[in-house]
């Protein structure tokens, strides 16, 4: 029959058909649902990463002020060794030594001018004199050195083995931060429009786009480099101040002890826009440091493992509820 066997072809070739969709939709079908339970897991990822907001002006500290006289506020532990060293010893002795001078000149002039000494004396040695000027200046030259020394060799003690390291690359002309420890890649940091700055209630001319963050109370390990030529990364209030040469590495410790915002520039001649290639560093709390962490798709060290886990974990269930749906 005819009609039979056409009908029957059309049934075939229906099977066929169905076949090929069936073939063919499935793992279509799986891709889709795989791409809505990443799009799910990204929609969550994001709903917990809350994006990141820099301090605001009223968190600036370390900044120098009108009609002061020391160095400016210190914020590191080196930087108070250092504030002291300058405030608590130097200063002192410099200005008992200009007194001292000023009075034994003050004296010689009074004492020994023509009309109240008119004959004066021969003497040309006195040997317990020469010994006590000679003496003392050695003393107070030994009393500098000691702490001098020892705060030189602190500046450049190697970071302790578990620092945070960031990598710190100056350009022409603008800086570049980067956090291999948390997989973060360079951040490029260029200085605020001075409008928009002052605008925000910032520094002109110091505050910039991106600011170097770092965690507070633990040491963090800069590396240093140039990118062209050599500029100098220099941080008063925290102490800090290293060249950042092409083809070397320089390192140095950075601590900080509270949150905030501390500004410092380059501080090597470094070409046309070298005045306006400020740094800022953002000191925050460790859990507002992850959050910046996270914002930037980075991790904290250690943190991709016990994600790895949690994940295998959560699959589990998802695996045992598939054949039901
Ligand atoms: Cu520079």
């Amino acid at each position: 029959m005819k009609f039979g066997e056409n009908a029957l072809k059309r049934l075939h070739i229906l099977t066929i058909l169905a076949a090929a969709l069936t073939f063919f939709a499935a793992p279509g079908a799986a891709l889709a649902q795989d791409a809505e339970s990443v799009d799910a897991v990204a929609e969550e990822v994001a709903a917990e990463v809350p994006a990141y907001e820099y301090y605001g002006p009223d968190m600036i500290k370390g900044q120098p002020v009108d009609g002061a006289i020391n160095i400016q506020p210190q914020y590191s532990p080196i930087g108070q060794e250092g504030a002291w060293m300058h405030n608590g010893i130097l200063m002192y002795t410099m200005f008992g030594i200009s007194l001292l001078i000023l009075g034994l000149l003050l004296f010689v002039m009074i004492r020994f001018n023509k009309r109240a000494n008119p004959v004066p004396s021969k003497t040309s040695h006195n040997t317990l004199l020469e010994v006590i000027w000679t003496g003392i200046p050695i003393v107070i030259l030994l009393v500098i050195a000691v702490p001098s020394i020892a705060l030189i060799s602190k500046q450049y003690a190697s970071p302790p083995e578990d620092a945070v390291t960031i990598k710190v690359k100056g350009y022409q002309w603008y800086w570049g931060y980067e956090y291999p420890d948390h997989g973060v890649g360079e951040i490029i940091s260029n200085m605020m429009p001075q409008d928009e700055a002052r605008a925000a209630g910032f520094p002109a001319q110091l505050e910039v786009d991106n600011r170097l963050v770092v965690p507070v109370g633990v040491p963090i390990r800069l590396q240093i480099i140039g990118a062209d030529v050599i500029h100098s990364f220099a941080v008063p209030s925290l102490w800090t101040k290293l060249d950042a040469v092409p083809g070397q590495i320089n390192e140095t410790t950075m601590q900080v002890d509270e949150p905030g915002i501390y500004y410092g520039q380059c501080s090597e001649l470094c070409g046309a826009r070298h005045g306006y290639m400020p740094i800022a560093v953002e000191a925050v709390p460790m859990e507002r440091f992850e959050q910046w962490v996270a914002a930037q798709g980075g991790s904290m060290p250690g943190a991709e493992e016990a994600v790895a886990e949690e994940a295998v974990a959560e699959e589990a269930p998802v695996a045992e509820e598939a054949p039901v749906a």
